[in-house]
C-alpha cells in the first residue's frame, strides 16, 4: 500500500478566481485542532526528520512547491506538492522529511491535535523501534 495518500479538494472558483474550503470530518478526515504554515524557506533547507505518535495531518502547498519524503520504517516514498487543490494526508507513525522548497512556497498544515512536543519522535532509531513493536 502506498504511503502517499493524496486528497483532492474541489475548487469553488468562478471568473473572480479560486476558493477552496476545508471542513473537519468532511474533506479533511479528522477534527481540526490546529493550522500552521511554513513560508520563506530557503531552497537548501530540509525540515521535518520526525514522526508523530498520534497526530494526523494534511499538508497543502498553497503556493510554490516542496518535496515530501515519507517512511514507514520499511519503505520510503517521495511526493512533490505543487498544487493548492491537493492535500497530502499524513497519518501517525510516519517519518517525514521536507526538502526542495521553492522560496515562494507556502506550506499549510492542518492538524488533528494541538501542538505537543511529547507526540514527536525525533530520533530515527527510536522511530524504527516504535514501528516494529
Ligand atoms: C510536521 C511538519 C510537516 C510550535 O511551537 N507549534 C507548532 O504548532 C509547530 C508545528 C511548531 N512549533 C515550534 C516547535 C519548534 O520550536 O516551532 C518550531 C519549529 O518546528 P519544527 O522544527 O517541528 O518544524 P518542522 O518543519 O520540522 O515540522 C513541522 C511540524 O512540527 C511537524 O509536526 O509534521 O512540519
Amino acid at each position: 500500500m502506498s504511503l502517499v495518500k493524496l486528497l483532492s479538494f474541489k475548487s469553488l472558483g468562478d471568473e473572480r478566481g479560486n476558493l477552496i474550503s476545508l471542513e473537519q470530518n468532511k474533506n479533511v478526515p479528522f477534527e481540526i485542532k490546529r493550522v500552521y504554515y511554513l513560508f520563506n524557506t530557503d531552497k537548501d533547507v530540509t525540515r521535518g526528520f520526525h514522526a508523530h505518535k498520534a497526530l494526523q495531518q494534511v499538508a497543502i502547498c498553497v503556493k510554490g512547491s516542496c518535496l515530501f519524503t515519507l517512511d514507514d520504517g520499511t519503505k520510503r516514498e517521495k511526493v512533490k506538492l505543487d498544487d493548492p487543490t491537493v492535500g497530502l494526508y499524513i497519518g501517525n507513525n510516519l517519518w517525514r522529511e521536507m526538502s526542495e522548497f521553492t522560496y515562494d512556497c507556502v506550506l499549510m498544515v492542518i492538524a488533528s491535535e494541538l501542538y505537543d512536543e511529547s507526540d514527536y519522535i525525533r530520533d530515527y532509531d527510536q522511530f524504527l523501534k516504535e514501528v516494529s513493536l
